[in-house]
């Protein structure tokens, strides 16, 4: 595209300088891509050009993210396709174009914020040490690092076996749990003794009955060169040695994925997640409080569950653990985040440890504070974190895994430190969800510190042995849109730090691994069996009911179907969007009523400022609009069965479920309103874009134009109405969806496949990692550790002057 676009601009500046004169005369010095196409459309009206609407310039600005404009220069990034990208300037006077660095560009944009063009700025570029990794060039292989790695590996065994490499063997030495090996004893000391030992092995189970267990045969295997480790029961330890043997003889990606993932090597997991409340019960829906903590209670029960069956099968008996690391808050506001240690229902061994934050001078942080202020308490919350897990746990964890920005950099701390394998999962990452939030951070900085975010989210998912993202859109985007990682890829924040390449989503770390919505508690309406029909008579007060004062609004007609949407009440989320939409669509009101659950009733209720606001703009629009007869609001935390169980109350009532967010990562409340047979109509940007087949396991909609939104969703009820099995066909669209794609048994599976490829990914590359991580470490100590320090001052000169 990049050259037939020269070439096109090159042949034709005339016409392309006067839609580039027009570009300039919008007065803006920054363009999006919606803006430069609207602007691009109306200048090939307005001209009679219609030739033009065909030229490689229209497909150049169609993918074209942003156009930085100041005379005599328009700069252009073009991103032809899923990360890729090329920046080119276009010159007002001589009318030539040329392909300019990213470095180039960025330059250019920082001139856009006043600074000082001779400054030298601090420029992140981690080319340098890619050159000893592997990469993926195929857009669809992105996500799928795992699989990529496999066959890498399996072709480099075979040239290394063939010049007689050790690694293999010196990997299957390192495993071993309180002093008892693994694997592989000392007897065996080459690849030669380990393929012969393979051979009697299997000749000698041969002879052994099927179902007899590793002690029947241990003391023969172990004078072999054999420890436990390769099975419960002969027919597995067999087939595990098969696995290895087809290895070594030849390499194949299939085989080698299968004997990684039985290696026992995971007995202890360690999840970090510090900011917000983290409790089972009593919490979602407070400030910061949401799909994360729904999302690690499910993950640790299937976690948990997939490990000991992998122990039990692998012939140990070892107890795994897993602890879920938080931050421990005196001022519980009502829940359990107060205690020490919380014990996970319905697991053997899964706790929450929680752990406070300390000022500078060692005192105890009392209250909750926003997710966007933690930065100068992290590192503190690390090295005590450290010493109590290592106290609890006597060893070091085997697996880190770090959630959103802050528990991914206090993983990153702890997996370097103890040299544990990290995997980070954003869950969302801030950057894609602001505007322009890197080019004006110090415009937002006193309100949201992205200085310390971005910088840390970049330490992190580099230091990450991998990465897991819930779909492929969160890595890389789509055709039109960039992807959250991507977005990480260059950047700049001018006066901080110009960023060259911060990330490259053709990495192998990357793997999509879909979390899921818990089936016990979210399933069909359908499953008459299951309901949770004692909860009837709550959900019809929390619904209908007077004299409540957790609620507003009393429904007038109490037949119609439902509108319903419920998260946590930031701005974000666009619940006030959703109540304007309602409120201005006549059809919409006429032929439903509106429910909608998230924050508070008072004001006063509420810590957050942002949710303080959006408490306000919801009063303001009842007012406004006299919705008190046709939109009930409950400002209530509701404990998960019921929630389960009004999703499926509201589904009998033939409703559907609207998630109408500006941004929404993933959307935890869109699976589970699926699963329960709810059709629903969710934001295009973000996770439900994936989530959601459109017109077959449900709809997208634009949260930006609210008019066009409420039409689809009035357009539904009106065609439900004449035609009942259009709601039918959809509802069980949704239910199929969940249950093909989005599950906590194939997570936990895959997850722990991961650990242990990446386990042995990092065994085997460990030299050349630690010149990246001196140089993050660096970029820790000289970047984000200052700027977190100034945070924490700034706060303290707050107080005081308060
Ligand atoms: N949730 C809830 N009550 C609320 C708001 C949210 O129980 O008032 C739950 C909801 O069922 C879902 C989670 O919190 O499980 C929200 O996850 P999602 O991924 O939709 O959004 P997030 O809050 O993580 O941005
Ligand atoms: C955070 C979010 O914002 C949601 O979109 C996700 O569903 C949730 O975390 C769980 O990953």
């Amino acid at each position: 595209m990049i050259n037939s676009l020269m070439t096109y601009i090159q042949e034709n500046r005339a016409a392309v300088y006067s839609l580039f004169r027009c570009f300039q005369e919008t007065g803006k010095k920054l363009m999006l891509r919606t803006e430069l196409w609207d602007e691009f459309e109306h200048y090939c009206r307005t001209t009679n050009n219609d030739k033009l609407l065909d030229s490689p310039l229209a497909k150049a600005i169609a993918h074209t993210q942003e156009a930085a404009i100041v005379a005599p220069w328009l700069y252009l990034d073009v991103r032809p396709r899923v990360a890729q990208w090329h920046y080119l300037r276009f010159h007002f006077e001589t009318m030539t174009s040329e392909e300019v660095s990213v470095s180039e560009f960025l330059g250019f944009k920082e001139g856009l914020i006043n600074t000082d063009p001779n400054d030298r700025i601090l420029e992140i570029d981690l080319t340098p040490f890619e050159r000893h990794f592997p990469k993926m060039t195929q857009s669809r292989s992105i996500g799928h690092g795992v699989e990529f790695l496999n066959r890498r590996f399996s072709s480099r065994l075979a040239s290394d076996l063939a010049k007689g490499d050790e690694l293999i063997l010196a990997f299957l030495k390192v495993h071993g749990y309180g002093g008892l090996p693994f694997m592989i004893n000392d007897t065996i000391s080459n690849m030669a003794g380990l393929q012969q030992a393979l051979r009697t092995g299997m000749e000698y189970l041969a002879d052994q009955a099927g179902d007899a267990t590793w002690q029947d045969v241990a003391a023969t295997l172990q004078l072999m060169g054999f420890e436990p480790g390769w099975g419960r029961r002969v027919d597995r330890i067999i087939d595990s040695f098969s696995l290895l043997a087809d290895i070594l003889e030849a390499p194949d990606h299939g085989a080698l994925e299968q004997f990684f993932s039985r290696i026992p090597m995971i007995f202890n997991v360690i999840i970090v997640s510090p900011h917000g409340y983290f409790a089972q019960d009593n919490v979602l829906g407070l400030p910061d409080t949401g799909g994360q903590v729904v999302y690690i209670l499910d993950q640790v029960r299937a976690l948990e569950k997939e490990m000991r069956n992998r122990i039990h099968e692998q012939g140990l008996d070892i107890e795994p653990q897993i602890i879920i690391l938080t931050r421990l808050l005196p001022e519980s506001e009502g829940t359990t985040c107060n205690q020490v240690e919380e014990k996970i229902n319905g697991t053997q061994n899964v706790k929450i440890v929680r752990i406070p934050f300390r000022s500078k001078d060692g005192t105890v942080l009392p209250q909750w504070i926003s997710r966007f202020e933690i930065w100068p308490y992290l590192e503190r919350f690390s090295l005590e974190a450290e010493k109590e897990i290592m106290a609890r746990l006597g060893r070091r964890p085997d697996l880190i895994i770090g959630n959103y920005s802050d528990g991914n950099l206090v993983a990153t701390l702890m997996s370097q430190r103890l040299g544990v394998t990290q995997c980070t999962i954003a869950h969302a990452l801030e950057k894609t969800k602001y505007l322009y939030s890197a080019l004006y951070w110090q415009e937002m900085d006193d309100q949201y510190h992205f200085s310390c975010q971005f910088t840390a989210d970049l330490i992190a998912m580099n230091t990450a042995d991998f990465i897991i993202t819930s779909t492929y859109q969160e890595i890389a985007g789509s055709d039109n849109m960039v992807g959250q990682y991507e977005s990480y890829s260059s950047f700049t924040m001018p006066g901080l730090q110009r960023v060259i390449n911060g990330i490259n989503v053709y990495d192998p770390k990357f793997n999509i691994v879909s979390p899921g919505a818990d089936a016990d508690v979210y399933f069909p309406y359908s499953d008459t069996e299951q309901r949770l029909s004692g909860l009837h008579g709550d959900l019809q007060d929390l619904i209908f009911g007077d004299g409540r004062d957790d609620s507003r609004g009393i429904l007038a007609e109490q037949d119609k179907p439902f509108i319903f949407s419920m998260a946590r009440l930031d701005h974000i989320k666009n619940l006030t969007g959703l109540v304007e939409w309602y409120a201005t669509n006549d059809r919409l009101r006429r032929l439903t009523n509106l429910l909608i659950v998230g924050g508070a009733i008072h004001p006063d209720q509420s810590s957050d400022n942002e949710e303080r606001q959006q408490i306000m703009r919801l009063h303001a629009l009842y007012d406004e609009h006299s919705l008190d007869g046709q939109v009930r609001w409950l400002g209530t935390r509701l404990e998960k069965n019921l929630t389960g169980e009004l999703y499926r109350f509201l589904a009998d009532r033939r409703s559907a479920f609207i998630q109408p967010a500006f941004f929404e990562a993933f959307g935890l409340t869109v699976i589970e309103a699926m699963a329960s047979g709810l059709p629903t109509f969710a934001t295009r940007y973000g996770g439900p874009l994936e989530i959601i087949k459109h017109g077959v396991s449900g709809f997208h909609i634009n949260p930006n134009h609210g008019d066009e939104a409420s039409e689809q969703i009035a357009d539904f009820f009106e065609r439900c109405q004449k035609e009942p099995e259009h709601w039918y066909a959809l509802s069980q669209g949704a239910i199929n969806r969940v249950q093909e794609h989005y599950t906590w048994k194939r997570y936990a599976k895959r997850l722990l496949s991961l650990t242990c490829i990446y386990g042995f990914w990092k065994y085997a590359t460990n030299l050349q990692r630690q010149e990246t991580n001196r140089y993050l470490e660096m970029f820790y100590h000289l970047q984000l550790k200052p700027l977190a320090a100034r945070l924490e001052e700034k706060k303290l000169e707050n107080r005081i002057q308060d």
